[in-house]
């Protein structure tokens, strides 16, 4: 073999491995990089309080995610939930109390759902305030669309952040609150 041949040969050889190692490095850079899932958590706010759930609308007690997730929260008024869910919430405003009304008073959940009949019944807000998170779903909007209303960010501070009502709404607003709600770790 000539010299000549047997350097062209060994040429080839060294370029195909750099090659080979280069687009290894490539694919690999590409694989580790990608971002991870969005997560998503449905927020619940009626009269009066607030229900989390995860995005397969399992009932949570409150939202923890690791720091630097993408979190999508979407907040949902009562009107467009089912009848039963409804009066689950509405229950637990009966157990809470509010008012004049003490905790386990029998009146509550009617008293609520004459008030959810009204077209005006209240909407809430969905604030946390030191995530710059301030949702305002409405009650009792024609199309889904209008109803909810959603956000989406990257988790950057640890810690644990109350939500509290932006919106004020009646009697209990002030009680509506849902302290340690989400939780950064
Ligand atoms: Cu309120």
């Amino acid at each position: 073999m000539a010299i000549s041949e047997r350097r062209r040969l060994i040429f080839t050889a060294i370029a195909v491995i750099l090659v080979g190692i280069i687009t290894g490095l490539l694919l690999g850079s590409v694989l580790l990089s990608g971002a991870p899932p969005t997560k998503t958590f449905n927020i619940v706010n009626y009269h009066w309080g607030y229900a989390l759930y995860d995005e397969d609308w399992n009932e949570i007690e409150q939202i923890t995610v690791k720091q630097g997730t993408t979190v999508r929260l979407v907040a949902f008024p009562v009107s467009v939930l089912s009848d039963e869910i409804r009066e689950q919430l509405w229950q637990r405003v009966a157990n809470k109390g509010f008012g004049d009304y003490p905790p386990g008073d029998p009146r509550i959940p009617d008293l609520v759902r004459a008030g959810f009949e009204n077209p005006s019944y209240a909407s809430h807000g969905v604030l946390i305030l030191p995530l710059n998170v301030d949702l305002r779903p409405k009650e009792h909007t024609s199309t889904l669309e209008e109803a909810i209303d959603s956000v989406e960010f990257t988790t950057d501070a640890i810690g644990s952040f109350d939500i509290v009502c932006s919106v004020f709404c009646g009697i209990g607003h002030g009680a509506m609150r849902l302290d340690g709600a989400f939780v950064v770790k």
